[in-house]
């Protein structure tokens, strides 16, 4: 019996109703299947093998895919729900950030330290800390005062700024004071009760109303937003967080009306046991239909709208990571994998996450790179730094209250083992840049299991500690404490090592 923690049972960030299935009898062919619906749902696996999806509502508009191989189940998939958008050269740059940083200063510190160091980073980010109070679209005018003077200095350099968004936008501001909630009323952007009221939540800013991105009027409203920020600190990407959407409230501040979208008949496996847990009444009303059908089409939604207004107000291809996914979300944004901890385990995991998003068209993919919570230790961040180079999307990410984790916080050592790390991952960027290319163009995958290249052989299905990038460039990363060595699987073919260029033939 396989034990599971009560997270990898329940629902998660992101919903996908895909699968791929390699076929029996080692013929190597494959097939997939998508059920493009956007309820609540149960996906239950049986021994059989068998899979049952229980939806709760929509249409059974259902593909199936042939390949026969499985690249070629995911190219086809792809051409239903999109191709991945071809990402801005520095999206694959080296990128750091951490919740709680305290200051623009401090972060600034980080970013010279890099310098100093010579250690490549072209990305800085912010988390909510920027903020003043955790209202979006404002910056903490004392402790994040040189925030736009940071922002001059990294583009002086070549370098990028990103910073978070929630969707979240605080209800309880003085009249006149808050824009983005005085114009969203106006405009009437927000998810309303049946009744008509605005439904607030409760977020970072406390008490919070929420955007809807299904209208039109949103995207306009959001771009506002934006463009006014911009004006005056010149971001160039967005992380766009909790979107599920996320709230600490079930529903909403006043509960949700006892009806049968909030109580179905039945209701899928979520934590929390109810369709309202920790997020909006479903039967809050969105232009395009109940929050009901489209609570799992929100991530998506305000990717859309960031993306929109990132490439109509800069003129360049839009940066935006996203929490929440959903099919298509790959021509919008990428994703980071979200909390993780800092541990070894962890890491291992992260690396099936990475394939997945890999097979699910948003190949821009990345962990929190030495962990988010608890205490990473310098081993763990050296191996984690250097699995994360060869993560298409590459971020080092913390939690408030850890101690630092970028590379100058540590060892002489490590530092110049993360270093060295990244420097690779920099020499291969014509390589990596060319797969999002052929991602983009073609329905690629970037990083994809072994099992894509060698179909027929069986023994590649169940590697998840190893992958490749394209065809041909297999990692084999240290996963494990206390080890100078790894174990590898090479599939029938001439392999080279990348270091010494030494070649060996596996029969
Ligand atoms: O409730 O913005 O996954 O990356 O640092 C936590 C603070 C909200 C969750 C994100 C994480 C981020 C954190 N956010």
């Amino acid at each position: 019996m396989t034990l599971y923690s009560v997270f990898e049972l329940t629902n998660l960030y992101g919903a996908h109703p895909f699968y791929l299935a390699m076929e029996e009898g080692g013929t190597g062919t494959a097939h997939g299947f998508f059920l493009l619906n956007s309820n609540a749902m149960d996906v239950a696996l049986q021994p059989g093998p068998a899979i049952t999806w229980r939806t709760i509502g929509g249409i059974l508009d259902f593909y199936v895919f042939l390949g026969p191989d499985p690249a070629s189940v995911i190219g086809q998939y792809l051409e239903v729900v999109g191709y991945p958008t071809m990402p801005v050269y520095w999206a694959l740059g080296y990128h750091l950030c951490r919740w709680g940083y305290g200051s623009s200063n401090a972060t600034w510190d980080v970013v010279k330290n890099m310098r100093n160091y010579g250690i490549p980073q072209d990305v800085q980010w912010n988390d909510i800390d920027y903020m003043d109070r955790s209202l979006d679209f404002t910056f903490d005018p004392a402790v994040f005062s040189t925030l736009p003077d940071m922002v001059k200095d990294l583009h002086s350099h070549g370098q990028r700024y990103v910073m978070m968004l929630d969707p979240g936008i605080s209800s309880v501001q003085p009249e006149g004071e808050y824009w983005p909630y005085d114009e969203g009323l106006r405009r009437g952007v927000f998810i309303n009760h049946t009744d008509g009221s605005t439904l607030i939540g409760k977020v970072w800013p406390g008490l919070t109303a929420f955007p809807d991105f299904s209208d039109d009027v949103t995207h306009e409203w959001w771009y506002d937003n934006l463009k006014r920020f911009h004006d005056k600190v010149p971001f160039d990407g967005l992380w766009i967080d909790m979107n599920e959407p996320s709230s600490f409230v079930d529903g909403s501040t006043v509960g949700c009306p006892d009806t049968e979208l909030e109580n179905p008949p039945y209701t899928p496996g979520i934590l929390g046991g109810l369709l309202r847990a920790k997020t909006l009444c479903a039967s809050s009303v969105q232009k395009t239909s109940s929050h009901y059908n489209m609570h799992s089409l929100y991530g998506l939604l305000e990717a859309k709208a960031s993306a929109c207004a990132l490439k109509r107000m800069l003129g360049k291809r839009a940066f935006v990571i996203s929490r929440s996914t959903f099919p298509s979300q790959g021509q919008y944004s990428g994703h980071w994998l979200g909390d993780n901890r800092s541990h070894w385990k962890d890491m291992y995991t992260s690396i099936a996450g990475m394939l997945t998003f890999n097979l699910l068209g948003v190949p821009l993919v990345g962990a929190d790179v030495c962990g988010f919570s608890d205490q990473t230790e310098e081993e763990l961040c050296v191996r984690w730094t250097q699995l994360g180079a060869f993560y298409p999307f590459t971020r080092n990410h913390n939690s408030i209250d850890q101690k630092p984790q970028d590379p100058p916080a540590f060892s002489p050592l490590a530092r110049s083992a993360m270093k060295q790390s990244l420097l690779l991952r920099y020499s291969l960027f014509p390589l990596l840049y060319t797969l999002f290319h052929r991602a983009h163009t073609h329905g690629h995958t970037v990083a994809r299991p072994l099992l894509f290249e060698f179909p027929k052989d069986v023994r590649t299905y169940g590697i998840d500690r190893q992958f490749l990038w394209g065809k041909s460039l297999m990692v084999t990363p240290v996963l494990d404490p206390g080890v100078d060595f790894v174990v590898g699987y090479f599939p029938q073919g001439l392999w080279y090592d990348y270091y010494t260029v030494r070649t060996q033939l596996y029969i």
